[in-house]
């Protein structure tokens, strides 16, 4: 019996692939608190359904997949809270990245900041070609504080990673494809290239597909999250995220002071 959510909907196939799709498309799928819940719940769920091989992550509607964490709740944190959050949805991404079911995120439109941070999180990329990658935390004053400084250097490499995030730019599917960002650009709908993908996968050894996954992601440790974490909350007692953020929210250019 599939459970049930206030803002994704998880949905499993006749072969085994479940869909979870963040479901705030009037928000471009922000991540608020109840999103980084639920997206916790369902995956704890999908680790421990023996029906469930492999999954898909997308976003609602055609505009995003997800454009970020949510920028009117980044405004009431301060220092502290803003560690907790930080260190919260890098858990969550942790989570889905130490899943040995294929993860796959399906990328429609923009994933920007938290989004290309969950994009990253999952094991494999496909964008459809109105997809659009980038952190702009920079631009609100802040950094990535989901992942993303450690996970886009590894997939990227660092000097392509401190471009995107030092520039803030956007980075469109074929550019991305071409830096590894992702690993399939496609015309279709990117919910049925992943399922394509992960069928292909699905076809292979499934102890082996399970040890694979766990093999490329063995490494010895990381602080960098760590790292991540502190300074993303040193930002959020700054004069320049109160400004950065207050500017989107009320939809006009931050006026810096470096302080
Ligand atoms: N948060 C909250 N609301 C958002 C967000 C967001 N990230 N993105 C879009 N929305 C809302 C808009 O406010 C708007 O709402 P309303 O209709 O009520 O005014 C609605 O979604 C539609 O958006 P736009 O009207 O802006 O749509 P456009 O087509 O004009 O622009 C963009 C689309 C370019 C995607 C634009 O919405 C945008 O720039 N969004 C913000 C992108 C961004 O800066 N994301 C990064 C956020 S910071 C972050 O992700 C940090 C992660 C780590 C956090 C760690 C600790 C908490």
């Amino acid at each position: 019996m599939p459970q049930s959510y206030n803002t994704i909907i998880q949905e499993t196939d006749d072969h085994g692939i479940a869909t979870v799709t963040i479901n705030r498309p009037q928000k471009l799928n922000a991540l608020n608190r109840a999103v980084l819940d639920e997206l916790y719940d369902v995956f704890k769920e999908i680790r421990k359904d023996e029906a469930v091989a492999a999954v898909i992550v997308t976003g609602a509607g055609e505009k995003a997949f997800v454009a970020g964490a949510d920028i009117k709740e980044l405004r009431e944190l301060d220092g502290s809270s803003a560690q907790k959050i930080s260190e919260k949805g890098q858990e969550v991404f942790q989570f889905i990245e130490d899943s040995r079911k294929p993860v796959v995120a399906a990328v429609n439109g923009y994933a920007l900041g938290g989004g290309a941070e969950l994009a990253m999180a999952c094991h494999l990329r496909v964008a459809g070609a109105n997809a659009a990658f980038g952190l702009p935390e920079v631009g609100l004053g802040l950094i990535p504080g989901y992942g993303g400084t450690q996970r886009l250097s590894h997939i990227t490499g660092r000097a392509r990673a401190l471009d995107i995030i030092l520039t803030a730019r956007q980075v469109r599917a074929e550019e991305a494809l071409e830096m590894g960002l992702v690993n399939r650009v496609t015309e279709e709908a990117p919910v049925e290239a992943a399922r394509k993908l992960i069928r292909k996968i699905l076809a292979n050894g499934p102890v082996a597909i399970r040890h694979a996954i766990a093999a490329v992601y063995q490494s010895g440790g990381n602080k960098g999250f760590e790292t991540e974490a502190e300074l993303f909350a040193q930002l959020c007692e700054t004069e320049d995220f109160r400004e950065g953020t207050a500017a989107f929210l009320e939809k006009r250019k931050p006026n810096f002071e470096g302080k």
